[in-house]
């Protein structure tokens, strides 16, 4: 039974108003040119948040232009990179002086606990901005050493106008992930949000232009994928397209790019990861880090890790362990105290979770605990465990982005290491030893951009974060970041008349 059900049947009140709702071009908040608005959720109850303007491609037209004269006319790429890197440290200065708002917004939309929003996840996209501000003034060009002779001087320059489209999940993360390295490159943006969470990207967009942005530098149009999301990918005077949600997505909007001007396309795409448990590891600590790999964020994470493999001599405490902590965890209202677990993001992935939970039934898996929604409104699912799961069934291939976890048996380290990698996947993994030879060993031959080593989801504005295989094409954080937005210019003289 899940003691704690009945935190879900009585919503509290967001202590929070949503005051933006129309699209921002040209550092105005204006309406969609069809007058037409689309309605945000509560995910605790399925009842309407607000109308938001909804952009299509005329919109998507606007903002590009808006962007262009942004780019081209400037200020922002004629500014000093010093002067951009202050305008982004004093962003984050209002951010944090807005924390609990933009945590109230983010957890309303996307039903994640407040504490999480308002403690981990705010204060990471202020520490990202500063992040971003610290490498704005730090961009070095090349001087190289060519044959013959000649200068040759290599020029770092911003790419241009970029499209960033960004999914629900972690709204404000992935707008500082996008927006924070185009911005430090002196780049201009126009960003679709998620239709499921357009709030607090309106709301830190605003904030931004308070921190002195000037106007056409960031606009930010709310809507749905297959509209204003392609208009954008497709855009022929969009100089760079970057992008972050499923797989199937990420190649159509791949493709939209090379259909239309061939503009670079950065993907952070899904994941199946492996989180590797060998028997020399303390079994409680182990039970603890791979429950929260897979249920953080209500199992809604890229990264979750989602493949438990268990060394067999382990692997029976490690399922009865895994049930009582799944038995345990608190799920109820996000905003009320002490909540692990909100509900998922809407009716559609509530729908698509449950219907993995019956496959897994149906392919044999053994149903530890959970199974089922969990009170009686809202999109809430209980914590799940299969045990029992095999590398061929569906939830052990598929990305099901909500609390279930699949736990899975093996004998060795050859043996779990072809396994890990048989994955379309590439994303990250976790590896849980104390044996420095095998965590060497796996660390290596994991074919994944991140290995987690007795630890977990532990992320960083300087650690470079992306994915091997179908889960992605560059990197986003850290120094490698930069690269997705900058230009690189050889300029060559020729040295004459001169011993030097
Ligand atoms: O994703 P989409 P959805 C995975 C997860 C989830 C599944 C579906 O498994 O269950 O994807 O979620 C925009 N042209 N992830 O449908 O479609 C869309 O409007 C241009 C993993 O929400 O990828 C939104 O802004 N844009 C993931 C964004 O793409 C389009 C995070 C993401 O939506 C478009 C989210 C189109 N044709 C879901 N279609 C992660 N990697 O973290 C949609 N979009």
């Amino acid at each position: 039974r899940f003691s704690t059900a009945a935190a879900i049947e009585d919503p509290v009140a967001p202590p929070v108003q949503v005051n933006y709702t129309k699209l921002l071009i040209n550092g105005k908040f204006v309406d969609s040119a069809s007058g037409k608005t689309f309605q945000t959720l509560d995910p605790r109850t399925g009842e309407v948040i607000a109308h938001v303007a909804e952009g299509d491609a005329e919109d998507i037209n606007c903002a590009v232009r808006a962007a262009r004269k942004a780019f081209d006319e400037g200020p922002w790429p004629k500014m000093t990179a010093y002067e951009r890197s202050r305008i982004l440290l004093r962003f984050a200065d209002l951010i944090d002086k807005h924390n609990d708002e933009l945590a109230a917004l983010e957890t309303w939309d996307n039903g994640k606990p407040y504490e999480q929003a308002a403690k981990i996840e705010v204060p990471m996209l202020s520490r990202l901005m500063r992040y971003y501000a610290g490498w704005a003034d730090k961009i070095h060009g090349l001087i190289v050493p060519a044959d013959g002779p000649h200068h040759v001087q290599v020029l770092h320059e911003p790419i241009g106008v970029v499209g960033q489209i960004i999914p629900w999940n972690f709204p404000l993360l992935m707008f500082a992930w996008k927006v924070g390295p185009a911005l430090a490159c002196g780049n201009t943006i126009v960003l679709k949000s998620a239709e499921q969470t357009p709030l607090t990207a309106l709301y830190a967009a605003k904030l931004l232009h308070e921190a002195g942005l000037p106007e056409g530098v960031l606009n930010v149009v709310s809507g749905f994928g297959p509209t204003a999301g392609a208009a954008l990918a497709s855009h022929m005077d969009v100089d760079k397209i970057a992008f972050t949600g499923s797989t199937e997505t990420g190649k159509i909007i791949q493709e939209l790019a090379a259909r239309s001007n061939l503009k670079p396309v950065t993907l952070e795409l899904g994941g199946k990861s492996p989180f590797i448990i060998m028997d020399d590891a303390n079994i409680d600590h182990a039970v603890e880090l791979a429950h929260f790999a897979l249920f953080f964020n209500q199992g809604q994470c890229c990264c979750a890790g989602s493949r438990t493999f268990v060394h067999e001599n382990v692997y029976d405490e490690f399922v009865e362990k895994s049930k009582a902590r799944a038995l345990k965890r608190v799920v109820g209202d996000p905003f009320k105290n002490g909540i692990e677990q909100g509900p998922q993001i809407d009716g559609e992935q509530f729908s698509k979770v449950l219907r993995y939970i019956r496959a897994g039934v149906d392919s044999g898996a053994t149903l530890v605990t959970g199974g089922e929604r969990a009170g009686s409104k809202g999109f809430y699912i209980q914590p799940t465990v299969f045990s029992d799961v095999k590398d061929n069934m569906v939830i052990a291939q598929e990305e099901i982005f909500g609390p279930v976890q699949s736990i899975l048996k093996f004998k060795d380290l050859n043996e779990v290491i072809q396994r890990a990698n048989a994955s379309k996947y590439g994303l990250a993994a976790g590896v849980f030893t104390n044996n420095l030879n095998t965590a060497n060993t796996l660390m290596r031959a994991l074919r994944v951009g991140t290995v987690w080593i007795n630890c977990f989801d532990v992320f960083d504005a300087a650690i470079p974060f992306g994915g091997y295989k179908m889960s992605g094409v560059g990197r986003e954080k850290g120094i490698d970041s930069l690269k997705n937005y900058l230009q690189v210019k050889a300029v060559v003289t020729p040295l004459r008349n001169s011993a030097w």
